[in-house]
C-alpha cells in the first residue's frame, strides 16, 4: 500500500530548513523531501525519505507517486530573483514548468485517493512592480491587486504561478468536459525578505539584510549592494514558517482569496545596518551600490497590507522589528556561529 505523505520540494533551502524542523517538532512523521542536492544531514533524521532529483524530471515524479500517496505539497523549489535575472530561461523552466509539474501531480494524486491535495506556494513581493521611487514612497502598504507589474523574471514567474494555482483550484479542465473539481487546494503567500539566524539565502535580492547580519556575526566586512535609503518589508524566519502552517491549516471556506500578503516590519538598509552595529559594534559595513540589484529593490514595495490574511486565517506576526532582532536573530546567530566553531 502507498504511504500517505506530505511532499516538500526545494527542502534544502532556507524555508525548507525551518519548515522541516517545525513540522517534525510538531510530530509529523510523514514528510518526504525532494531537492537537487542531498538533504542537509541535520534534517535527514526528521523526514521519512529524502529524494535527490529535479522537479523537471517526469520519470522521477512518476516513481515518487508509485511509492507514495501525496496529500499535501509545500512547493518551495525555485530560483530566486537575482539568480533568475542571470539565467532567465532556466528560471522559467524551474519556476514555471516545475510548478506546473507539481500542480499536475497534485491533481492526479487527488483523483487517485479522492481527497483534496493542499498545495502551499511561496510567492513573493517580487510580483509587485512600482514604476518609480516617488510612487513607492506614496504607495506605502500595497494590497494584493495593486501594482501587479513585475520587473524581474522571478516576479513574472511567481505572479503567473499564482494564476496557474488559482486556475488549477477553480477551473482546471472544467471546459474540457471534466465537471468535477480538480482537487488542488492551492494557497500562496507573498513573502517579504526573510531573515534567518541559521541559514543564509542564495541568489535573492533582499539578501543584503541577512548577509549584513551574518557577515557581522562572523567578524567579516560587508559591502551592501543597495543604498542606505532602500526600504523593503522583512520578516523573521519563524514567522514565515508560522504563516505557511497557519495557512495550510485554515478551513478552505475561510479563504476569500488564494494569494495573501503577510507583513511584519519594514526597514531601510541603513536601519538594518544600525541594528547590526548595535549588536556587533565592530561590524564593518559599507555601501557599494549594484545598480541592477538596487533597481529591483526600488520596484518592490516598502511595505504590504496584510489585512486579508489577518481577517481570513488569523495571521499576526510574532516578531516585529525589535523582537525579531533582539530576541531571535542576534541571540540565535551568536549561538549558531559559536556552535560552528
Ligand atoms: C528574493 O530576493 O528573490 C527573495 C524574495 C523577496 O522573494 N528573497
Amino acid at each position: 500500500m502507498r504511504k500517505p505523505v506530505t511532499l516538500i520540494t526545494g527542502a534544502n533551502g532556507e524555508i525548507g530548513h525551518g519548515l522541516i524542523a517545525h513540522l517534525a517538532g510538531a510530530g509529523h512523521q510523514d514528510i518526504i523531501t525532494l531537492d537537487l542536492k542531498p538533504l542537509d544531514e541535520r534534517l535527514r533524521p526528521r523526514v521519512l525519505s529524502a529524494l535527490v532529483g529535479d522537479i523537471l524530471d517526469h520519470n522521477l515524479l512518476q516513481r515518487l507517486v508509485s511509492e507514495y500517496e501525496i496529500h499535501g505539497i509545500y512547493h518551495l523549489a525555485a530560483l530566486l530573483s537575482t539568480r533568475s535575472e542571470y539565467t532567465p530561461d532556466t528560471a522559467h523552466r524551474v519556476n514555471v514548468e516545475g510548478t506546473l509539474n507539481l500542480l499536475t501531480l497534485a491533481h492526479e494524486q487527488s483523483r487517485w485517493h479522492g481527497n483534496p491535495v493542499t498545495f502551499l506556494f511561496p510567492s513573493s513581493i517580487a510580483v509587485y512592480g512600482l514604476p518609480d521611487i516617488a510612487t513607492k514612497e506614496k504607495a506605502g502598504r500595497v494590497r494584493e491587486n495593486d501594482y501587479n507589474f513585475p520587473t524581474t523574471m522571478y516576479g513574472c514567474n511567481k505572479l503567473y504561478c499564482e494564476h496557474l494555482g488559482r486556475y488549477f483550484a477553480k477551473h482546471y479542465r472544467q471546459l474540457a468536459a471534466e465537471r468535477i473539481p480538480s482537487g488542488v487546494d492551492f494557497r500562496a503567500i507573498r513573502f517579504p525578505g526573510l531573515i534567518s539566524a541559521v541559514t543564509v539565502p542564495a541568489g535573492g535580492t533582499s539578501d543584503y539584510a541577512p548577509e549584513m547580519m551574518h557577515a557581522a556575526a562572523q567578524g567579516k566586512p560587508y559591502a551592501c549592494f543597495v543604498s542606505p535609503e532602500a526600504r523593503l518589508p522583512f520578516m523573521a524566519m519563524p514567522d514565515a514558517i508560522k504563516a505557511l502552517t497557519l495557512l495550510a491549516a485554515a478551513p478552505v471556506g475561510k479563504l476569500s482569496q488564494r494569494s495573501y500578503n503577510i507583513g511584519a516590519f519594514s526597514l531601510s538598509a541603513a536601519e538594518v545596518r544600525d541594528r547590526v552595529i548595535r549588536a556587533f559594534p565592530r561590524a564593518a559595513i559599507s555601501f557599494e551600490v549594484d545598480t541592477a540589484r538596487a533597481a529591483i529593490v526600488d520596484t518592490w514595495p516598502a511595505d504590504v497590507d496584510d489585512g486579508p490574511a489577518r481577517r481570513d486565517w488569523g495571521w499576526r506576526p510574532e516578531f516585529e522589528a525589535d523582537r525579531a532582532f533582539n530576541e531571535y536573530l542576534f541571540p540565535m546567530i551568536g549561538q549558531f556561529y559559536r556552535q560552528q566553531g
